[in-house]
């Protein structure tokens, strides 16, 4: 598991090829933007809790269920490290994912997956899937953001007004009326393609996450007795984080005809 290092005028970071993964990212005069947790597990075959994880080719158990591993294989794999170039206010990696090196018989198809992170004074992100095959396929995928807040219960994320989503601890599909406080558990796939702000009192900050080629917007926070129930997460770090997904889940899956590409990305900025 092969870990860089990022260090520029605008920001300093770290990623890793093992799921073509952002660890870290810090623009310069602020607080960790995003979050890891001290439990993280870097091994073979095991998903990182925190930063950037990529879900693909489908989202938790996929939208008939029963597909394993959860969030997919892409994950827990080994990405190429195409290229990485720092021009000094910002560095860039390419890495890229394809059927040669990972494949699944739940996922049967010949895909390219490329991701290029731009580690800036905002993070960019994209994710980029092409159909090699000469079928078409659909598949899932989310960029899987854990962010860094001061405190989750006095945090406000706001932009979702008006759009239904589908709460997972309630098995209810609901609209969002106002800001999403968190006061309990958030388990919640909205449909949206709009931008998403975290509204942070105690750092004294917003996280906005801009994004394009998305129809869905996770957003989770485990709260008390689930982040007990996870080996590799604090029992107090579900307050440090929120977890805010760049996604096309569910209905919002992508068909994908033979030659054709889709690309999904997210911009995350500090202000
Ligand atoms: O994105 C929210 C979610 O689907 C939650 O239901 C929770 O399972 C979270 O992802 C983390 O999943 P993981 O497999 O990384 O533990």
């Amino acid at each position: 598991m092969t870990t860089h290092v990022i260090d520029t005028a605008t920001a300093s970071g770290m990623f890793t090829d093992h799921g073509a993964h952002v660890l870290q990212w810090r623009p310069r005069g602020t607080e960790p933007v995003v979050w890891l947790s001290d439990l993280a597990v870097f091994a073979d075959a095991v998903a990182i809790r925190g930063g950037v994880p990529i879900c693909f080719p489908w989202f938790g158990a996929g939208r008939s269920g029963g597909m394993t591993p959860a969030h997919g294989f892409a994950r827990i794999s080994e990405w190429r490290l195409n290229s990485m170039d720092d021009d000094g206010s910002a560095a860039t990696a390419v890495f890229t994912l394809s059927s040669t090196d990972v494949t699944s018989p739940l996922f049967p198809y010949r895909y390219r997956a490329t991701m290029t992170a731009r580690f800036g004074a905002d993070l960019h992100l994209a994710l980029d899937v092409h159909n090699d095959d000469d079928v078409p396929f659909t598949y899932e995928a989310a960029l899987h953001t854990y962010l860094h807040v001061g405190d989750a219960t006095a945090v406000q994320v706001e932009g979702l007004t008006g759009d239904t989503f589908h709460d997972k601890v309630t098995d209810k599909e609901t609209v969002q009326s106002g800001p999403i406080v968190i006061d309990r558990e958030i388990d919640r796939v909205y449909r949206s393609t709009r931008d998403v702000h975290v509204v942070d009192p105690t750092l004294d900050r917003t996280l906005t996450v801009r994004k394009g080629g998305s129809a869905s917007t996770v957003v989770w926070n485990p709260w008390i007795d689930k982040a007990r129930a996870m080996t590799d997460f604090g029992d107090d770090e579900w307050r440090s984080m929120v977890c805010i997904e760049t996604a096309n889940v569910g209905v919002d899956a992508v068909e994908l005809a033979p030659g054709r590409s889709h690309t999904m990305w997210a911009r995350i900025e500090v202000e």
